[in-house]
């Protein structure tokens, strides 16, 4: 059983040495599973490149992926659909939630119990730390979500899923967005389609250093909600 942990990452030189050291260590120590960790760059302007590849020689079982095109969509469906790897994952580079949650999110879909596994900072048993504005977003997004599409997931947004290697390959083709609507994408369709989502609690603390620029973000998030509406009357996904 081999399991892919993708870091997605633009313009990470600071957290990147330290964060693949922890989680390089974490997996060691705590997985019982194989692993691999990928660094997706895309499009960084400073030397997030050099650093991925000096790290990836640095430390077994870690590799570095460059994109020319911005979008963190983007790089997940590329290293995702790349891999030979059973299970397929990703976690944000500042590594907001906890670690310890990995394994369980892991072994839910080694267990075949499920098909996609993610964290959530929105369940009761959830413990997350976080600006009060970024709370609010969140939280309205997901009714949101709810609103469109009478979904169950709870939290569209947390860096940090896993999916089976059968369930990508029947959804990435479907899969449009190369931003920050791609998991809501995924989410939404796998759902409706019946696919089994393991919905985790979380402890997240928020690193307020963010690539995310929430105006346009929240933009491209609504025109997605109703591209993938419009998508399910069309019968595009099946
Ligand atoms: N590959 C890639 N990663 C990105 C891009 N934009 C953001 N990321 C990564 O996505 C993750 C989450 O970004 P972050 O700024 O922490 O988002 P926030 O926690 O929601 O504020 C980090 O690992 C970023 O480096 C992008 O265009 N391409
Ligand atoms: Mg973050």
């Amino acid at each position: 059983m081999l399991v892919n942990v993708t870091i997605p990452v633009f313009n990470e030189e600071k957290t990147l040495p330290s964060s693949i050291a922890t989680l390089h260590a974490f997996l060691t120590k705590h997985c019982r599973f194989e692993w691999e960790i990928v660094v997706a760059n895309n499009a960084s302007t400073d030397s997030t490149l050099e650093v991925a590849q000096r790290l990836s020689k640095e430390f077994n079982g870690v590799r570095a992926v460059h994109l020319d095109q911005k979008g963190r969509g983007r790089a997940l469906k590329k290293v995702w659909s790349e891999s030979r790897a059973d299970i397929l994952s990703y976690m944000d580079v500042d590594l907001s939630s906890n670690l310890y949650a990995f394994p369980p999110l892991i072994e839910a879909l080694i267990s075949g119990g499920f098909d996609i596994g993610i964290g959530s900072r929105l369940l009761k048993a959830s413990t997350t730390r976080r600006s009060l504005k970024r709370e609010v977003i969140s939280r309205t997004y997901n009714l949101l979500v709810k609103a469109f599409f009478f979904t169950k997931f709870s939290d569209a947004q947390c860096g940090f899923k896993a999916i089976t290697k059968k369930a990508a390959g029947k959804l990435l083709p479907m899969i449009d967005d190369t931003g920050w609507f791609f998991d809501t994408e995924l989410l939404v369709i796998a759902e409706k389609l019946g696919l089994r989502i393991f919905d985790l609690p979380v402890s997240w603390v928020e690193d307020l250093d963010s690539r995310v620029k929430i105006v346009s973000t929240a933009m491209d998030d609504i025109k997605g909600l109703i591209r993938v509406r419009r998508g399910f009357t069309t019968g595009k996904y099946r």
